[in-house]
């Protein structure tokens, strides 16, 4: 008999807090627009979106529990899927600063970026430029060597906050190996119960890059680290989302698509939507034979809340 296979599940990650609305005009900065597509996403099988939100002035990244509260309600009251609220902010907001929205909103889920690397926009700081932020300085900096902080006291301080009363389910960002052994180090010391949710990153320039090779090295180390203990998902940035995302569900784990890691829909193409990447990543991964979980099927799988 042939062996059944697990379901695939879709995050879409709607904003982010990369790109600028000067580099596509179907990046969503105020807050109906992210309300009107992370809606669109879930409708075309996304069932984790993954939130952001912007200063609808300008389209700068936000931390503000005000900007959030704009689009949330509207979301949650619209579709069943699972809200996921980023604590990444910005390169420059403190811990308290970032997990503001998160315990405003006491989602599902969050992400937990599990450890402090450079974080560069390299590829892209001429076109962030261009972008007139109210911080513009600290993205300038950023272009030439500014630092992504996830210390180990930082981790811990958002694993007390937002896992405990809040009990919320930790999307962990994983950007290169090293990343692995930091769970791992945190598990031990009872921060996180298992089965933890890894996002293996593939591509942010400071981080582990897109080679399909890496992304076995990471499943393997994962494997050898967390045996059982773990649920994973791929992202990869840019022109890696689609291959990654493809990868990914081939090899059984989950994906994750959106206009936060990549403004494209193909090679020189940009996306009119973030659906539009759900959609296609959907009929690939059912025309390579595997289904897309629901949202329901999703926090069963991944022993959400609810
Ligand atoms: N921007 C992604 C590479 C977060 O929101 O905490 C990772 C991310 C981080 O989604
Ligand atoms: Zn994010």
């Amino acid at each position: 008999m042939a062996r059944k296979r697990k379901k695939t599940i879709i995050t879409c990650a709607i904003t982010g807090a990369i790109h600028t609305p000067t580099m596509s005009e179907a990046l969503p900065f105020t807050a109906e627009d992210i309300a009107d597509q992370a809606i669109e996403a879930a409708k075309a099988g996304a069932s984790i979106l993954h939130l952001h939100a912007r200063n609808p002035e300008n389209g700068s990244v936000s931390i503000a529990p005000d900007h959030f509260k704009a689009f949330l309600p509207v979301i949650k009251q619209a579709t069943d899927a699972v809200v996921n609220v980023s604590t990444g902010g910005s390169l420059v907001n403190t811990m308290e600063e970032r997990i503001a929205p998160a315990k405003w909103a006491s989602p599902e889920m969050c992400s937990l970026n599990m450890g402090s690397m450079n974080f560069s926009f390299h590829p892209i700081a001429d076109r962030i430029k261009e972008f007139r932020y109210d911080w513009e300085e600290a993205y300038i900096r950023n272009s030439e060597g500014y630092i992504f902080r996830n210390t180990f006291a930082d981790i811990r301080f958002v694993a007390n906050e937002l896992g405990g009363t809040h009990g919320v389910k930790f999307e962990h960002e994983c950007y290169d190996v090293g990343h692995l052994y930091n769970l791992k180090f945190c598990m031990d010391a009872g921060l996180f119960k298992a089965p933890v949710f890894i996002q293996f990153i593939f591509g942010i320039l400071g981080g582990i890059g897109p080679d399909i090779d890496n992304l076995i090295f990471m499943k393997r180390t994962a494997d050898r680290l967390f045996g059982d203990d773990y649920q994973w998902s791929v992202l990869g940035a840019g022109g890696a989302q689609m291959p990654f995302a493809t990868t990914a569900s081939q090899m059984g784990g989950n994906l994750r698509v959106g206009l936060e890691d990549s403004l494209m829909i193909a090679r020189g193409q940009l996306a009119k939507s973030n659906a539009e990447q759900v959609t296609k990543i959907r009929r690939i991964v059912e025309d390579l034979g595997c289904e897309v979980a629901t949202p329901d099927e999703a926090r069963e799988m991944l022993y959400l809340k609810g």
